[in-house]
């Protein structure tokens, strides 16, 4: 296999766990109907042998000559299940939910892992799989397990038949939609990979789906063509894609655009109030549902960047959302609606709740208002967006993004899970139960989605090391309780083996990746944007460039920060109090945040005295060398790990270290020519 197989490496188990895996998993009974339980054989076929160092024995009954055995299946599947499970413990699980017990049956030592629904069996195994591959004993083991939200979905910004990524850093598109219906075996791995996380819902399509039209008529731009992927020859196609993601239970859905009407059908118009283009919206589901039965719906970027949208024709986001959900709700499809919207005010921030929050109570139960974490744009750090906690009558789902855009570009070895958790944990004080951001998202129709980092690198995510970050999505989003620690832990292990020195190297880097990067991009006071933005749209935000940005970091003569107070744009008063208060004073406002909702003078005092001007400096500097440490950690694992991932992680870190001290050049620099204030420790300028 050319391809990297990340964390499903299956690499043989240590000697003293041998005897009691062989005992109870050499012997595999599985159930036999669905799909899904075709690809839970499939993995025990790939999987035993690797870790064992024998084959699998599959049975289409028990087994009741050996020792021992894994049954995998339905109470209803098999009498060894039903049996020595009690009755009602899987009633109570949700489908996706399943058990994993070491149970005696009939003088024979077993493995049950079962669940009420096939895709549950399918979560299971790779649960089961994963105790494995970690080495975690399994003579006496009880999981029950149910995932926290019921969407866990992926979003790709795959561009189809340019087969480019927007922002995308591993290469080109895993899917080559212009040779389907053929498939690669590729499809089936990265199915894998998504399903042994719990991930249930794939959108194959860059919610950028028209070119860009900025104006612009140069080739560059003309980037967009997901529009296409709605056309008639189109949609067969990818019947056989769906067919494979199917038995992982895994549902595609498309971005769509929703000039549609106008730019595939031979409408004049694509207002979502006109009969003709409901009813071309009704047709085009019907289409869909009859190729594909199981998929999962539309993602709508509209009104925004350029792209088609109901203010087309004076319509709002409801009447927008509601068109296509009247198209889907018949098959039970379902609307992701994106709330990343620009409008008329200066403050970016406070656009989406403004626009969204008069909205709530309004779309159809088959819409879910899709929230990026914070209020700009996967700044390295920001506060949470006010839309949670605003919208209770609306089903909501958040966005993060796993593909580094503003962490380094699958180049730089930064961790997005330490941020996710900060988000997750955030206390909005909304009036409800459970009033942390990941306390959200909980209902059938809510989820969280993840923007991907997957493209045709054989690393999959570009850095072997990032292919944690798509990891702990999965992870995280199946269970929002999980620390980071486990998760890292979990990752490491089963990336690059058992080593004690490997696990607490790597464990270090990741979970101080993200902070040195705050640090030497944006100096850790909150400030944002600024990076360069290219000519064309999707240059690329890898390099420092803050004189492109004025309006976001606010830097003049006299101070530093963007005002979000109430003198100023106000985005801190759309949070509820205690919230509101805390980020509306000074005083109270946490440092990591101060310059996102304060313009201060660059001589400010700072709790411990330190000017602002100052300890911006201290941060940029203190990033650099924070990047240096990890870099030096990072090689402290020469021959402790296989070579070619060493070399790869090492060339990438003197990169990160280079380019870290760009940043902190370029606008420490940049700063100093507005505050003309020397650095105390003679590094500035
Ligand atoms: C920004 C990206 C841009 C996306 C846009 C979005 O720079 O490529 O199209 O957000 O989320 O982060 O729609």
């Amino acid at each position: 296999n050319q391809y990297d197989d990340c964390w499903l490496r299956y690499d043989r188990v240590s000697d003293d766990r041998r005897e009691s895996y062989r005992r109870r998993i050499k012997h595999a009974y599985v159930a036999e109907e669905s799909p899904e339980c075709s690809a839970v054989r499939d993995e025990l076929r790939e999987a035993i042998p690797g870790l064992l160092g024998e084959d699998v024995h599959l049975w289409q009954h028990r087994p009741e000559t050996v020792d021992g055995f894994l049954a995998i299946g339905t109470p209803g599947d098999m009498e060894v299940i039903k049996e020595s499970i009690p009755d009602g413990a899987v009633d109570d699980l949700d489908d996706d939910g399943y058990l994993i017990r070491s149970v005696e049956y009939e003088g024979q030592d077993c493995l049950v892992v079962t669940s009420g629904a096939d895709q549950g069996l399918v979560y299971g195994t790779f649960h089961l799989l994963r105790l494995l591959n970690m080495g975690e004993p399994i003579d006496e083991i009880d999981v029950r397990e149910e995932p926290a939200y019921a969407n866990r979905v992926i979003n790709h910004w795959d561009n189809p038949f340019r087969r480019t990524v927007e922002r995308g850093y591993a290469g080109e598109s895993i899917f080559d939609f212009d040779r389907l219906p053929d498939l690669r075996d590729r499809y089936e791995d990265y199915a894998r990979l998504l399903a042994s996380l719990g991930i249930n819902g794939v959108v194959l399509n860059n919610v950028n789906t028209e070119y860009y039209p900025r104006g612009s008529t140069n080739e560059a731009s003309q980037q967009f063509d997901g529009w296409r992927l709605l056309e008639s020859r189109r949609l067969e196609d990818l019947t056989s894609l769906a067919s494979v993601f199917r038995r992982y239970g895994i549902q595609i859905y498309l971005s769509v655009n929703f000039g549609a009407p106008k730019r595939i059908g031979d409408l004049d118009t694509f207002d979502p109030l006109d009969e003709d283009v409901r009813q071309w919206w009704r047709e085009k589901a019907d289409e869909i549902y009859d190729l594909i039965p199981d998929f999962g719906g539309f993602l709508v970027k509209a009104d925004s960047e350029g792209q088609d949208g109901p203010y087309n024709y004076d319509r709002d986001h409801v009447e927008g959302a509601n068109a296509l959900a009247q198209a889907l709700e018949p098959h039970g499809g379902r609307v992701w609606w994106r709330a990343f919207v620009y409008g008329s005010h200066e403050d970016r921030a406070i656009q989406a709740y403004d626009t969204f929050e008069p909205l709530d109570g309004d779309f159809a139960e088959n819409v879910t208002v899709q929230i990026k974490n914070g209020p700009i744009d996967f700044q390295p750090r920001e506060p949470v967006s006010t839309l949670f906690g605003a919208m209770p009558e609306t089903d909501l789902g958040l966005e993060l993004q796993i593909t580094g855009e503003y962490t380094g570009q699958g180049v730089h070895a930064t961790s997005h899970l330490p941020m996710w958790k900060e988000i997750f944990e955030f206390d909005t004080h909304a009036d409800r139960d459970g009033s942390r951001v990941q306390d959200f998202f909980r209902g059938d129709g809510e989820g969280v989605v993840g923007v991907t980092s997957i493209g045709e690198d054989h690393t999959w995510t570009g850095h072997y090391l990032m292919q944690s970050n798509l990891y702990a999505f999965g992870r995280l989003i199946w269970d929002p309780d999980l620390d980071a620690e486990t998760i890292t832990d979990e990752w490491i292990t089963q990336t690059f083996g058992a080593d004690e020195a490997v696990l607490d190297t790597v464990r270090e880097i990741l979970l101080d990746s993200w902070e040195a990067c705050i640090d030497y991009e944006t100096g850790g006071l909150g400030l944002i944007h600024m990076m360069h933005n290219g000519q064309e749209y999707l240059e690329n935000h890898y390099y420092p460039a803050p004189e492109e940005w004025p309006g976001y970091h606010g830097a003049t003569e006299e101070g530093i920060g963007y005002d979000r107070t109430a003198t100023g744009s106000g985005y801190a008063q759309q949070f509820r109090d205690p919230v509101a208060s805390r980020f509306e004073d000074v005083e109270t406002c946490p440092e990591k945040h101060l310059l996102f909702f304060h313009h201060l003078p660059w001589d400010h005092e700072l709790e411990d005295g330190t000017t602002v001007i100052q300890r911006l400096y201290d941060n940029f500097y203190d990033g650099v060398e924070e990047a240096e440490r990890l870099r030096d950690l990072w090689m402290t694992l020469e021959g402790k790990i296989d070579d070619r991932r060493f070399e790869h992680v090492a060339t990438r870190f003197d990169e990160q270290v280079h380019q870290a001290e760009k940043w902190r050049d370029v606008i420490t620099g940049y700063f100093y020519d507005f505050a003309e204030i020397e650095g105390e420790k003679g590094r500035v300028p």
